[in-house]
C-alpha cells in the first residue's frame, strides 16, 4: 500500500502513462533509441544481434506495458485465478511470437527493412527458451499461449534454468551433449529483485501442545534458499492480455550465517554455500518419460513450489478474504507429479502457519488442486526414498504420513478387511526403503484428474489407477485431449499456408477459433486451391531441403516423399522400427531392377531428437541412424530412391521449419504406450499425412479426419500384454523380413555390428517389450501403401486438405476451455478490443 501514489500526484502518472507504439515509425524509433541508448550502439556498429535485441526491446516494452495493464485489469476483477505449475516450459523463441500475437509482424518487417535488416535474418538470431524435454514443455508453452488468448487470468510457474536442455551434437554418428547456456542475453525476462522468498531445507520438527491444548509443529534449523522472481509476458493473440510467466532463481540466503563464517575467516565456505544453492536451479534434468531419484531434483522441486504456493498465498491474503474462499479465487493445476509438493505444502501453511484445523485445510487443498497425467510407463512414475524425504523436507513427511493415514482409513471404512486393497494404495510403498508414491499423492490431495487423450485416460482408469476408481467414484477422473496453439504451428510456423487459409474464410478468424477451418471441406476438389496448397508445401519442401543441406551437407530432392520423425528418442517411440524399415527399403532398391526402381516414389527419410545422455539403447538408435545414413546416401545404386538424414539438435525453432515440410510424419509408438503425441497434430495441421499405431491422440486424430487419410497400422494396446507374455513364455520368431534386416546390420554393413548388437539383441533374445516385430510386417505393408498413395498426387493433396479442414478439435484452446469448465471452474477475463493493439489483422 505504501508503494502505492496518492491520488492527487496521480494525474502526472497518467499523462505521462507508456503509450505502446503502433505505427512504423514509432517502432523504428524505438529500435534506434534502444540500440543508441540501452545497447550504447549506432548505426556505424549495430550487427544483427544489436538489431535483434534493440528489437526485442522494444517489443517487450510494449508486451509489458499491457502486462501491467492486464494485471490491474486482474487484480480488480478480482476473479478466480488459474496457476499452472510445470518444471517444464519448451517455450522456443518470443519475438516472432510478440509480432504476430500483437499483430505487428509487418510493421517491424517493414521498420526493420527501412534501418537495413531482413526480418527472417533478426528472427533467428534468438536463442530458443528450452526449459523442456519434449512434448510435456512443449504442451505447457502452447497453454500458456492459448489461456492469454482466451483471456482467463492465469499465471505460469517454473524454473529459472541456467542451463536449458542440452545442444546436442552429432560427432562420427553419435550424439554429444553440449550445455545450453541461454541466458547471455534474454530481453524476455524481468527480474523482479523485490520478490525473494526463502525456501527452507533440512532441518528439524519440534512439537508441542499449546497452552489451550493444540498440538503444535515447528520446522527449524536446517539452511534457507532465497528464491528471486523472474516475471516473462505472455502475450495473448489478438487481445491486450498479457499473462505471466513467473520463473524462480535460486541464490544462498546472504546474511548472519553467511557473515559468521566470513568473519570467522572462512569465506571459502560461505563461497560454497552461495554455489551450492545457485546449483538448484542450474540445470534442467534432461529425461524424459523416466524417473531418477535425484535428491536435486526433489530439491528443485520443493524450492519452486514453496516460493510459488508463497507467492500464491501472499497474493490472496491481500484480498482480506476467509480461507474457505481459498478454492473460489484459485486453481491450482500440476502438470504431472514434478508439482506435487504443493498439495503438502499448502496443507502445511493452513495447518501450521495459519492455524486451521486439520480438516478444514484438507478440504481447501483438495478443492484447489488438479492433477493432470502424462503417462502410464512404470518408469516415469514418481517415487520418493522416505530417508531422502526425512532429511530434506522432515515436516513435509509427516504430513504425508497423516495424509496418508487419514486416506488408509478412509478406504478401510469402504472395504473393510482388505489388506491388499490398503497396500496397493498406500502413499508410501513398503519397500527397502520404502517410497513415497507421488502420482498417488497428487490423486489423494486434487479434486479433478485427468490424462492426456481418450484412450490414455481409459488406460489410467483401468490400469495404474484402478483401484482410486473404485475409492473416488469415476467422476474424480476426466479426459482432457491435448491440443496445441495453431498461432504458432500454424500462422508462425508456416505463414504461406495461413495467408492462404485467411484468404478463403475471411481473415484470421480461424486461429482464434479453429473450427472454421471446416470451410476448407469445399475447396477439397478446387483445382487453383489444389495446386496453391501443393505450392506451398513445395515451397516448405525446398526451405527444408536447403537447411538440410547447409546442416548435413546432404542434397536431397524436395520432389520426394519427405518421410519425417521428430520426437525424443524413446524405445517405446519405435525409432528403431523406423530405421529397420529404411533398411528394409534399402534391401529392396538394391534387389530390383533398373525398370522396377523407376516406378519407385523416391524418399527422404527424415529423424531427428534427443536421447537422455544415460538413454545408452537411444543413443545406440542415434548411431544406427546416422551409420545407415553414410551408407545409404553415398551408394550409387539408390541416388535419390532414398535418403536418411539425422538432423542435429532438433527444438521447438527447428520444428517450425520442419513440421510444415513433411508428407508423411511417422506416429509409431507401441500401442498403449504414447499417452498423447502432440506432434502428430502439428503435422497434419500443415498438411501432412501420417502413418501412426492406434495409440494416444492418432485415434482421435483418425475419427476427426477420417481413417481414409491416416495410415494405421499395427497391434492394438489391448492385445499388447498377451503378446508379451507369449515373447516370454511362448514361442517368439521374428518376422522374416526383420531377420533379413539384422542379417545385413549383423554383416557389418553399417559399421562395427558389435555397436548394434544390445538393440537386435533387445528384440530376438529379450523379449521385444516394444513389439517390434510384432508390429514389422503391418508397418511395411503400410510405408507400401503410403507409396502407392503417393503416386497419386490428386487425391494424395485432397486427402491433406481435407484432414486440416477437420483439425479444429485439436487447438490448445479448446483444452484450456475444458480445463476451465471441467476442472477450474474460472470465467475469463473479457477485454474491450482495441486498447493498445496493433492495426493489423
Ligand atoms: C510424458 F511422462 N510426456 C511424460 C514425460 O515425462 N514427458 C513427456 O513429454 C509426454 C507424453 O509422452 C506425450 O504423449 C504427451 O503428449 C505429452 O507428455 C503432453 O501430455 C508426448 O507427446
Amino acid at each position: 500500500v505504501e508503494a502505492s501514489i496518492p491520488e492527487p500526484q496521480r494525474d502526472a502518472w497518467k499523462k505521462f502513462q507508456a503509450k505502446p507504439f503502433v505505427s512504423k515509425d514509432d517502432f523504428e524509433k524505438e529500435v534506434v533509441r534502444h540500440v543508441e541508448t540501452t545497447l550504447a550502439r549506432s548505426m556505424f556498429n549495430c550487427d544483427e544481434t544489436a538489431a535483434y535485441a534493440a528489437a526485442s526491446l522494444a517489443f517487450r516494452d510494449r508486451l509489458i506495458t499491457e502486462w501491467n495493464r492486464t494485471q490491474q485489469r486482474q487484480t480488480f476483477a478480482d476473479t478466480k485465478r488459474v496457476y499452472y505449475l510445470s518444471l517444464e516450459f519448451l517455450m522456443g523463441r518470443a519475438l516472432d511470437n510478440a509480432m504476430l500475437n500483437v499483430g505487428l509482424k509487418n510493421v517491424a518487417k517493414e521498420g526493420l527493412s527501412e534501418l537495413g535488416f531482413r526480418i527472417e535474418d533478426i528472427i533467428n538470431q534468438e536463442h530458443d527458451a528450452a526449459l523442456g524435454n519434449g512434448g510435456l514443455g512443449r504442451l505447457a508453452a502452447c497453454f500458456l499461449d492459448s489461456m492469454a488468448s482466451l483471456n482467463f487470468p492465469a499465471w505460469g510457474y517454473g524454473l529459472r534454468y541456467k542451463y536449458g536442455i542440452f545442444k546436442q551434437e552429432i560427432v562420427d554418428g553419435y550424439q554429444v551433449e553440449v550445455p545450453d547456456y541461454w541466458l547471455d542475453f534474454n530481453p524476455w525476462e524481468f527480474p523482479r529483485h523485490d520478490i525473494v522468498v526463502d525456501v527452507q531445507f533440512y532441518g528439524g520438527v519440534r512439537k508441542y501442545q499449546d497452552e489451550v491444548g493444540k498440538n503444535v509443529a515447528v520446522w527449524e534449523g536446517g539452511e534457507i534458499v532465497k528464491a528471486t522472481a523472474y516475471d516473462v509476458p505472455i502475450p495473448g493473440f489478438d487481445t491486450p492480455t498479457t499473462n505471466n510467466m513467473r520463473l524462480w532463481s535460486s541464490k544462498a540466503a546472504s546474511g548472519e550465517f553467511d557473515f559468521q563464517k566470513f568473519n570467522s575467516g572462512d569465506y571459502e565456505s560461505s563461497v560454497a554455500d552461495q554455489q551450492r544453492a545457485e546449483t538448484i536451479s542450474a540445470v534442467l534434468y534432461p529425461n524424459d518419460n523416466l524417473d531418477r531419484g535425484k535428491e536435486l531434483r526433489l530439491k528443485q522441486q520443493y524450492f519452486w513450489v514453496a516460493a510459488s504456493l508463497y507467492d500464491i498465498v501472499r497474493r490472496f491474503k491481500k484480498s482480506k478474504r476467509a480461507w474457505s474462499e481459498f478454492p473460489d479465487q484459485i486453481a491450482i493445476q500440476l502438470n504431472d507429479t514434478h508439482p506435487t509438493l504443493a498439495i503438502v505444502e499448502l496443507q502445511r501453511i493452513l495447518i501450521d502457519m495459519e492455524g486451521l484445523d486439520w480438516d478444514e485445510a484438507w478440504t481447501i487443498v483438495t478443492n484447489t488442486f488438479g492433477y493432470t497425467n502424462h503417462t502410464v510407463l512404470p518408469e516415469a512414475l514418481e517415487k520418493w526414498s522416505v530417508p531422502l524425504f526425512q532429511n530434506l523436507l522432515p515436516r513435509h513427511l509427516q504430513i504425508i504420513y497423516d495424509i496418508n493415514m487419514f486416506f488408509l482409513q478412509s478406504v478401510e471404512r469402504k472395504f473393510p478387511g482388505d489388506r491388499d486393497m490398503l497396500a496397493r494404495v498406500s502413499i508410501i510403498e513398503e519397500s527397502q526403503p520404502k517410497m513415497v508414491r507421488m502420482a498417488f499423492l497428487a490423486i489423494v490431495g486434487s479434486h479433478k484428474v485427468n490424462g492426456v487423450a481418450e484412450l490414455h485416460s481409459d488406460l489410467i482408469k483401468t490400469t495404474i489407477f484402478k483401484d482410486f476408481v473404485k475409492i473416488f467414484g469415476p467422476d474424480k477422473f476426466t479426459n482432457v485431449t491435448n491440443g496445441i496453439t495453431p498461432r504458432r504451428w500454424l500462422h508462425q510456423a508456416n505463414p504461406r499456408l495461413s495467408e492462404l487459409i485467411a484468404s478463403k474464410t475471411g481473415g484470421l478468424g480461424f486461429l482464434k477459433d479453429l473450427n472454421v477451418l471446416n470451410e476448407l471441406e469445399k475447396f477439397a476438389d478446387d483445382k487453383a486451391f489444389k495446386k496453391e496448397w501443393a505450392e506451398i508445401k513445395y515451397a516448405n519442401k525446398v526451405r527444408l531441403a536447403k537447411y538440410i543441406k547447409s546442416t548435413t551437407g546432404v542434397t536431397v530432392n524436395p520432389a520426394a516423399l519427405f518421410d519425417i520423425q521428430v520426437k525424443r528418442i524413446h524405445e517405446y517411440k519405435r525409432q528403431q522400427l523406423n530405421i529397420f524399415g529404411v533398411i528394409h527399403r534399402y534391401l529392396t532398391i538394391k534387389a530390383m531392377t533398373p525398370e522396377q526402381r523407376k516406378k519407385l516414389a523416391p524418399r527422404v527419410s527424415i529423424f531427428g531428437g534427443k536421447a537422455a545422455p544415460g538413454y545408452w539403447m537411444a543413443k545406440t538408435i542415434i548411431h544406427l541412424i546416422n551409420n545407415v545414413g553414410a551408407v545409404v546416401n553415398k551408394d550409387p545404386d539408390v541416388g535419390d530412391l532414398l535418403k536418411v538424414i539425422f538432423l542435429e539438435d532438433y527444438n521447438v525453432s527447428k520444428a517450425e521449419i520442419i513440421t510444415p515440410a513433411s508428407d508423411v510424419s511417422e506416429h509409431i509408438s507401441t500401442a498403449g504406450t504414447e499417452a498423447s503425441g502432440t506432434s502428430n497434430m502439428k503435422f497434419v495441421l500443415n498438411g501432412g499425412l501420417i502413418i501412426g499405431t492406434c495409440d494416444g491422440a492418432n485415434i482421435e486424430i483418425t475419427r476427426e479426419i477420417g481413417e481414409n487419410n491416416i495410415f494405421l497400422f499395427g497391434n492394438l494396446a489391448e492385445d499388447v500384454e498377451d503378446l508379451r507374455h507369449t515373447h516370454n513364455y511362448g514361442s517368439h520368431t521374428l518376422d522374416p523380413d526383420l531377420v533379413k534386416v539384422f542379417d545385413l546390420i549383423k554383416s557389418n554393413a553399417f559399421g562395427d555390428a558389435g555397436a548394434f548388437g544390445a538393440l537386435t539383441g533387445s528384440i530376438e533374445d529379450h523379449g521385444d517389450y516394444y513389439l517390434v516385430s510384432d508390429d514389422f510386417h503391418s508397418y511395411i505393408q503400410t510405408q507400401t501403401l503410403v507409396d502407392e498413395a503417393y503416386k497419386n498426387q490428386e487425391e494424395w493433396i485432397t486427402k491433406t486438405i481435407l484432414s486440416v479442414a477437420r483439425m479444429g478439435f485439436f487447438s490448445s484452446d479448446r483444452c484450456i476451455n475444458e480445463y476451465a469448465e471441467m476442472i477450474w471452474n474460472v470465467e475469463p477475463l473479457p477485454v474491450e478490443k482495441g486498447s493498445g493493439l496493433g492495426k493489423e489483422e
